[in-house]
């Protein structure tokens, strides 16, 4: 209809005055870059964190790991091509606190090491696992530092055309924009029954990553482990594993040792506490207590319940799923314990 059709143009045009590709020459400066080893960059370690990495030597990792699951020479990704895609990727995510390059970046790695260390290979296909770890990398492209509820509650563009998992299509709409693009095109090679497979995933993947999504799902994936089920081929139980994984991946940071974790949640909070201070300078409304700077002193306790309610139980069933992935939830039960123990300081 017309409000929807009017939205649409909105977005098209803000899309077009921030959104670019990147230059070809940049693709061919980082064509131009040796590509260290896996080990260097530690990309195979559950503790990886992009802290010490360069903004060159994440995008140099990201080819490490498409080298790594011999994706270029299976899709016949042209490697230049792999180069700018990867560019235009980074440049469009925003420089909001915690939804920015990094965090995509940091998902994907974890998708990688699970996609390399635990069984998912033998259930999903080549065409599958590459389609989930494009997804990682472009789960939240152009995200705004706002979320779901801001969205409708200021009704932008994105709310009228997506009154659901908003920001999550508009994340798929722009990752199906830069593969489009002229130069970008990573799946150009692929035949078509392949590129059919690899944008059904890279969609449900992303729109996945509605934390809505996920609370929809959990229970049928938690029934079929508790099952010991231990067939995931057919189409429905894949799907649910798919989206699964990028739940796991996309709150991985919580996995992490406790320096990192500590540094992230820090993050995090001052996203939250920006699109607070809008809603209380702009909209003139109280803001809730995750996102009021006032209530800061709460952050262990969300942490405490964050993990309770969202995290443990899906490491929980990934450590039955594969006991290669034990290690995620050793790692979320250790920084429980340590927010616990903030927690009872205050
Ligand atoms: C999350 C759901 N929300 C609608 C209400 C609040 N909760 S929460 O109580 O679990 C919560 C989560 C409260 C505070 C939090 O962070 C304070 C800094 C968090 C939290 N969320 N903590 C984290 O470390 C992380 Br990572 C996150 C994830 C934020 C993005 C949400 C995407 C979820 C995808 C499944
Ligand atoms: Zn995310």
């Amino acid at each position: 209809d017309t409000v929807k059709a009017m939205a649409k143009q909105t977005v098209a045009l803000e899309v077009l005055s921030y959104h670019a590709t990147a230059p070809l020459s940049d693709a061919m400066k980082l064509a131009s870059i040796s590509v260290q080893s896996a080990q260097t960059y530690c990309l195979y370690d559950f503790s990886f964190s992009d802290f010490a990495l360069t903004d060159d030597s994440t995008l140099t990792a990201c080819i490490r790991m498409f080298l790594e699951l011999d994706y270029i020479e299976h899709f016949h990704i042209n490697y230049q091509v792999l180069c700018r895609w990867l560019l235009s990727i980074k440049r469009n995510y925003r420089n909001v606190t915690y939804h920015n390059w990094r965090h995509a970046f940091n998902v994907a790695q974890t998708m990688f090491v699970i996609i390399t260390k635990s069984q998912v290979g033998n259930w999903l296909s080549e065409c599958e696992c590459m389609a989930l770890l494009v997804a990682c990398l472009c789960h939240d492209l152009d995200h705004r530092g706002t979320n779901n509820t801001f969205q409708i509650k200021t009704s932008t563009p994105i709310a009228q055309l997506y009154s659901t998992s908003t920001m999550e299509h508009h994340h798929f709409d722009h990752c199906i924009m830069i593969l489009n693009s002229k130069g970008n095109q990573i799946l150009a090679n692929l035949s078509t029954a392949d590129y059919e497979q690899v944008i059904k995933t890279l969609e449900h993947a992303i729109l996945a990553t509605d934390l809505a999504v996920y609370f929809r799902k959990r229970g049928d994936f938690f029934n079929l482990i508790d099952n010991g089920n231990s067939d995931w081929s057919n189409d429905a139980t894949k799907q649910l594993l798919e989206a699964m994984l990028m739940t796991a991946c996309d709150v991985s940071a919580i996995t992490k040792p406790w320096e990192i974790q500590k540094k992230v949640a820090e993050l995090v909070a001052g996203e939250f506490f920006e699109q607070g201070d809008i809603e209380k300078n702009e909209l003139k409304i109280t803001p809730i207590d995750m996102m009021n700077r006032e209530k800061k002193d709460l952050l262990p306790v969300m942490q405490v319940s964050f993990i309770d309610a969202i995290c443990m139980p899906v490491y929980q069933a990934f450590a039955k799923f594969s006991s290669e992935l034990i290690p995620l939830y050793e790692g979320v039960k250790s920084n429980r314990d340590n927010w616990q123990k903030l927690a009872d300081e205050i």
